[in-house]
This record gives structure tokens, C-alpha cells and sequence, in this order.
């Protein structure tokens, strides 16, 4: 179900980016994350886009939340993960859920929205040699026709390695002015890439060549300025003491980045927390940027 606004934008041809709905229900805390909710949508608006929070209620995907739907998102602890796979379950018992990166994706592109913003992506879990802990975001971003702007993946990963999967799915990753991979809570990964894009236009223009090409994503990975990021020491120590922290509490499959990811908000004392919020708002105003640009190449 289309909200009113994103039915006229995209009938009009207007500039749209969808918003996933889990980082805010199960990656920001409550209360914190209905004021991060506006702020993402804020951000959308101040690069020149209508923004369309995805999220399932009752069983309906609804692209675009009223004030009221968004605090359901945010407010009700029970809310569920809900990935691809988990979206025929949804529709048919007639339950809500936040959506992750895969099913935002999917649902996104369904409904004709060519950008969207989110925090970190999903990718291959450290030590997933033995556990297969590999997000469905990967496989997903290789069949949506979508831009998604991030801040490169958690950094609870294993990033070369998702890196390495990603080439294989041969999902387009270009960086936003820079050819290192960023490091999501810090601008460096030590990751590198082979391409950069410098300015929305350009990014815009990757797409459509790819929109002509073959079905999957361009994810444009935008870093945190240096002088924004975590600070480097802060952020290994916690990382490290986050993970153990899921393996001695034996967090398995969906749970594990939650967990981590509150874990990390409480050892750093909310050092994570704000820079997690500011990395998506940067996010957001260039996904808007980039729908603008995507838009005025269309028109
Ligand atoms: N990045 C964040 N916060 C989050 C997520 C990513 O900063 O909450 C969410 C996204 O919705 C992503 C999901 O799709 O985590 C991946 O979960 P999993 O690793 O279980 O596939
Ligand atoms: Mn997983």
C-alpha cells in the first residue's frame, strides 16, 4: 500500500528514496528512534525527495508511514525482523514487522522507487565458515534494480569477505569520492574499491546504465568525513567485546545483529549510537540528491 504522498510522487515522476524500518525498530534503541525516524525522513526532504518509510502492518507492506504507523514501528517491542523470506508469512497470518535491507529492497523496487537510504547493509558474519551466517541483503541487492546509499556494511563483519560475495552476485559498489570501502562507524574500512562516483549526477547515470543492463543494485557507499567517525580505538575494543558477548550469550541467526548492535550503544556510552543516527542522516540527504539527479535524467 502506497501513502498518499509517495503514490503522487512516483505517479508524477517525482523524486522518491524508501527508508528501511528494522534499524529503527531493532538497531536504534526506543526512545531515541522515533525522533531518528523524522529526522531520516527530514533528511530526505532536505536533499529534494518525498521519503517512504517501508514497514509491514497487519499483513499489508506499506511504503510510506504515517505519523501514527511510524510509532507502531518504533514503539511496539514485539515488532518482527521481517527479510524476504519472512514476508509470505507476514501477509498470511496477518502480522506486522520492521523490514531489513532485503525485503526494504525488494518491496522498494516493486513499487517503482529507484533509491534508497540506509544505515550499514547486511553482509557476511565473521566466522561464518563454521555458522553460514551470511545476511539475505546480499542476495537480494542482486536482484532489485535500486540505488542504496550506505555507510559500507556493520562493522561487526566480515568485510572483505563481503565484498568478495557481493563481486560474485555482481552487485555494483561504487564509492561516494572515494575508492576506499568505508568502514561504516569509521571511514575507512582498509577495504578497497575499484570505482567512485563524484557526485549525484554521476551516481544517478551508473544506474540507469545498469537498470539497462541487468537487473541488481548500485550501492553507493558514502564514508563518514574522518573528523565525524568513531573514534578507531573505541570502536575495535567495543566490536570485540560485543561479539564475545553474542557468543557467550549463544545469539544465533536474526538476533545476532540486534544484539550486537545494543551492546555496542551501551559499552561505548552512546558513542555509537549518535554516529550510527549521523551516518544515516548523511545517507539520506544524498539518496535524496541522487533521486533528484535520477529524476531530472528520466524527465
Ligand atoms: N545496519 C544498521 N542497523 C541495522 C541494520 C543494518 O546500522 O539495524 C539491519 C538492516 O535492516 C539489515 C539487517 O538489513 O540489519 C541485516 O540483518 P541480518 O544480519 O540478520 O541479515
Ligand atoms: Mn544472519
Amino acid at each position: 500500500m502506497l501513502s498518499p504522498e509517495v503514490a503522487d510522487a512516483l505517479s508524477s515522476g517525482r523524486p522518491v528514496v524508501a527508508l528501511e524500518s528494522t534499524l529503527l525498530a531493532h538497531g536504534l534503541p526506543r526512545p531515541d528512534n522515533r525522533g531518528a525516524a523524522d529526522d531520516v525522513e527530514a533528511a530526505v526532504r532536505a536533499g529534494g525527495a518525498v521519503p517512504a518509510t517501508i514497514a509491514v502492518l497487519d499483513g499489508v507492506p506499506h511504503v510510506g508511514l504515517t505519523a501514527a504507523e511510524v510509532d507502531r514501528v518504533c514503539g511496539d517491542p514485539d515488532l518482527a525482523k521481517l527479510g524476504i523470506r519472512d514476508l509470505p508469512v507476514a501477509a498470511a497470518r496477518g502480522l506486522s514487522g520492521a523490514t531489513t535491507v532485503s525485503s526494504t529492497a525488494l518491496l522498494a523496487a516493486a513499487a517503482g522507487i529507484g533509491v534508497f537510504a540506509t544505515g550499514g547493509l547486511g553482509g557476511v558474519h565473521r566466522q561464518s565458515a563454521e555458522t553460514f551466517d551470511e545476511s539475505a541483503d546480499l542476495t537480494a541487492l542482486s536482484r532489485s534494480s535500486l540505488v542504496v546509499v550506505c555507510a559500507g556494511v556493520k562493522s561487526i563483519l566480515d568485510v572483505p569477505a563481503t565484498l568478495e560475495r557481493l563481486e560474485s552476485l555482481s552487485v555494483t559498489v561504487v564509492g561516494y569520492r572515494t575508492t576506499t570501502f568505508p568502514g561504516f562507524y569509521v571511514a575507512d574500512s582498509g577495504s578497497a574499491l575499484d570505482w567512485s562516483v563524484d557526485d549525484p549526477e554521476q551516481a544517478a547515470a551508473v544506474f540507469a546504465a545498469r537498470r539497462d543492463l541487468a537487473p541488481g543494485a548500485v550501492v553507493v557507499a558514502n564514508p563518514l568525513p574522518v573528523d565525524e567517525q568513531l573514534d578507531p580505538v573505541l570502536h575495535d575494543r567495543v566490536i570485540a567485546a560485543a561479539l564475545s558477548a553474542a557468543a557467550d550469550a549463544g545469539v544465533r541467526g536474526k538476533a545476532v545483529t540486534p544484539f550486537v548492535l545494543d551492546h555496542l550503544h551501551r559499552a561505548s556510552e552512546g558513542a555509537t549510537l549518535a554516529v550510527n543516527v549521523r551516518l544515516v542522516l548523511r545517507n539520506a540527504e544524498l539518496a535524496g540528491q541522487i533521486a533528484v539527479a535520477l529524476a531530472a535524467q528520466a524527465g
